[in-house]
């Protein structure tokens, strides 16, 4: 069984990894309580998915696995992009985040409307290179929040090909289809040649 210490702080996101990575042989220490929060201020995925990754290893001397999500949408030029925790401000929630992106949208017809997720997940090491892969998900911007489920932008991100929100999905549903799922099934795929 391959053990890596979870880097990331958000606990939905540590659900999804766990959910998707309990299936692949994987399994995932919980985050040190003594490790304080790690400063995101690269302007990539990559970089601040490094940057946290890297801090866990230096607290815990054992190989670590974090994920970066950002939302590209294309009408807003790629925005909120790497900074979608902090689009509405320094502290915004979940909901101010999507009103601010359903504001900033005002107008912009349905077929201008398509964005993606784009995860990425780096495992570092103490002793050799990191591996860094990706995941995307196509999709478009609705025009209100639909759905219970999930987490941070999911009420109004449609998957394509579908109708339902990824909020409207079940945990499952969204597992099977997510840029979340498909960097940790192609991590496995990169750890397997290994
Ligand atoms: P950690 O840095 O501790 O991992 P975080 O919440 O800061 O947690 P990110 O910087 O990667 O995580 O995520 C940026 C924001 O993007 C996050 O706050 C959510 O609003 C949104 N987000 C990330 N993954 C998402 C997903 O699967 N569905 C919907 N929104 C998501």
């Amino acid at each position: 069984m391959t053990t890596f210490v979870l880097a990331t702080a958000n606990p939905h996101k540590a659900n999804e990894m766990r959910a998707v990575l309990s299936g692949l042989g994987i399994e995932l220490l919980e985050r040190p309580d003594h490790v304080g929060e790690v400063e995101e201020d690269a302007d990539t995925l990559e970089g601040n998915a490094l940057l946290k990754a890297r801090a866990l290893v230096d607290a815990t001397g054992q190989p670590a696995i974090a994920d970066d999500t950002g939302l590209f949408v294309d009408a807003l030029e790629g925005r909120p992009g790497v900074f979608s925790a902090r689009f509405a401000g320094e502290n915004a929630t979940y909901a101010d985040n999507v009103a601010k992106l359903l504001s900033s949208l005002e107008g912009i017809t349905a077929a201008r409307r398509t964005a993606r997720f784009r995860t990425v997940v780096v495992v570092a090491y103490p002793e050799h290179e990191p591996l860094v892969v990706e995941g995307i998900l196509e999709g478009t911007i609705g025009v209100e929040p639909r759905g219970d489920h999930g987490f941070g932008y999911d009420p109004v991100f449609i998957p394509e090909g579908g109708e339902q929100t990824l909020a409207e999905m079940t945990p499952d549903q969204k597992n099977a289809i997510s840029h979340r799922a498909r960097a940790l099934q192609r991590l496995v795929e990169v750890l397997a040649q290994r």
